[in-house]
C-alpha cells in the first residue's frame, strides 16, 4: 500500500485529493496545524478513514519528526496562505507560510529519506502582470501580490532541490480550480454562495470588487488528479494545469444569476474596498504539456462547474 501525506488536507484541494487517493487504495495522512477549534468540514465524510497529525509549516522539526513517523511514499505540499486579499495585510506571515514554508518541508525530506516523491502547489498568480498569452511552462513570472511573489519562491526552491539534490520534486502550476468546497472569500463561491442566499430570500445584494479580472477556471475535482499523475511519471518536471479557456468576474457572475432564475444587473453592487492594489488582469493556461506527457484533459466545462456550485449552494440553503 502506498503512504501519503498531504498537508493543508483540511483546504478544497486537501480534501479532494484525499478523497481521490483513498480511491486508489493508499493509506493517506493528513497534516494539520493546531486550532482551538476543529476545521475538519471538507474532511468529515472521511475521517474514519484517514489519519491526522498535527505539525505546522513554520516548524521545521515538527516537520522532521512527522515524516520519520509516517514514513511517507509521496508528500502533496498544498498548505499555504492561499487568499490573495489577505497577502497584502499579513506579507511577512504570507512569505513564511507560502514561501520558507516550502523549503522547511524539502528540508524535512532531504534530511530524512531522499526517496519521496514531492509536490509543491505552485500558482498561475506568478504569471501576474502576463509576459505571454497563452501562459505556458516557460513563461517569465512577474508576480502582482505577495501571495504571488511567495509562490515564485515556492517553486524555484521545488526546481533546485530537484536539480541540487535529485529529490522528485514536482511544481504543478494550478490555474484557479474552483469547487462547491471552495472557500467563500474566493470570488466564485462568493458569487454562487449569495445567488443561493437572494433565491431563498436571506440576502439583497452583492458586493464585489473588479469584475472585468479574466481566470482560467476549472474544477478542482479534475485538477488533484493532474498532481497524482505528476508524481506517477518516470521523471519530475513542472507543468501547467488549467483549461485553455477564459471568462471575466462578470460572465461568472451572469451565468451563475441565471443559473437560478436572476438577472444578475438587479443584485450586484461595486464596492471599490474590494479592488486589489495590484490587479491580475487576465489568466489563460495552455495545458499542451499535461495533454501530451500526463494524459490529463479537464473533465468539466465552465458552465457545468457554475451550475455544480449554485446547485450545491442552493440545496444547502433549501434544506
Ligand atoms: P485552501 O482551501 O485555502 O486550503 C489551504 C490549506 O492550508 C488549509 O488546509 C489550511 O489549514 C492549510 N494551512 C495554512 N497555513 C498552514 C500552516 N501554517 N500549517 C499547516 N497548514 C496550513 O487552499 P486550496 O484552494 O485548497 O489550495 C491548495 C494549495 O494550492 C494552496 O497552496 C494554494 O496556494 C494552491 N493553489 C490553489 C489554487 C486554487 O485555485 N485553488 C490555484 C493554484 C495554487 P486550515 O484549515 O487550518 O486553515
Ligand atoms: O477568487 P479570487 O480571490 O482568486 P485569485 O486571486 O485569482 O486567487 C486564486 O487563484 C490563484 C491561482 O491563480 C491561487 F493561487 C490562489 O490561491 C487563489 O486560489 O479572485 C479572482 C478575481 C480577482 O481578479 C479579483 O480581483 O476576482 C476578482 N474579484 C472581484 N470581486 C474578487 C471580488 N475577488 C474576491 N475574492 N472577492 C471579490 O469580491
Amino acid at each position: 500500500m502506498t503512504t501519503v501525506l498531504i498537508t493543508g488536507i483540511t483546504g478544497q484541494d486537501g480534501s479532494y485529493l484525499a478523497d481521490f487517493l483513498l480511491d486508489k487504495g493508499y493509506d493517506v495522512h493528513g497534516m494539520v496545524r493546531r486550532s482551538s477549534t476543529e476545521t475538519f468540514l471538507r474532511i468529515e465524510h472521511i475521517r474514519d478513514r484517514i489519519t491526522i497529525h498535527q505539525a505546522d509549516l513554520l516548524d521545521q522539526l515538527s516537520l522532521i519528526n512527522l515524516i520519520e513517523k509516517v514514513q511517507p511514499d509521496e508528500i502533496y505540499n498544498l498548505a499555504a496562505m492561499s487568499f490573495v486579499p489577505t497577502s497584502w495585510v499579513q506579507p511577512v506571515l504570507t512569505a513564511e507560510f507560502t514561501a520558507v514554508g516550502v523549503t522547511k518541508m524539502l528540508e524535512a525530506i532531504r534530511l530524512v529519506n531522499k526517496k519521496i516523491k514531492f509536490y509543491q502547489a505552485s500558482s498561475s498568480e506568478m504569471f501576474g502582470k502576463v509576459q505571454e498569452v497563452p501562459q505556458r511552462e516557460t513563461t517569465p513570472f512577474y508576480p502582482r501580490s505577495p501571495y504571488g511573489v511567495a509562490k515564485v519562491y515556492g517553486h524555484f526552491i521545488t526546481v533546485n532541490y530537484r536539480e541540487s539534490y535529485d529529490i522528485f520534486a514536482c511544481s504543478g502550476i494550478l490555474f484557479n480550480h474552483e469547487s462547491p468546497r471552495r472557500g467563500k472569500e474566493f470570488v466564485t463561491r462568493k458569487i454562487t454562495d449569495a445567488v443561493a442566499r437572494i433565491k431563498c430570500g436571506l440576502q439583497d445584494k452583492l458586493y464585489l470588487g473588479n469584475l472585468d479580472a479574466k481566470r482560467d477556471w476549472g474544477y478542482a475535482g479534475d485538477y488533484v488528479k493532474a498532481m497524482w499523475m505528476m508524481l506517477q511519471q518516470e521523471k519530475s518536471e513542472d507543468y501547467v494545469i488549467a483549461t485553455g479557456e477564459t471568462h471575466s468576474v462578470r460572465e461568472f457572475c451572469e451565468k451563475a444569476f441565471s443559473h437560478a432564475g436572476l438577472e444578475w444587473q438587479d443584485y450586484v453592487g461595486l464596492d471599490p474596498r474590494l479592488v486589489r492594489p495590484a490587479e491580475v488582469d487576465l489568466l489563460i493556461g495552455d495545458p499542451t504539456k499535461a495533454h501530451n506527457r500526463l494524459g490529463w484533459h479537464p473533465e468539466h466545462t465552465f458552465g457545468e462547474l457554475v451550475d455544480m456550485m449554485v446547485d450545491e449552494d442552493l440545496n444547502r440553503y433549501r434544506q
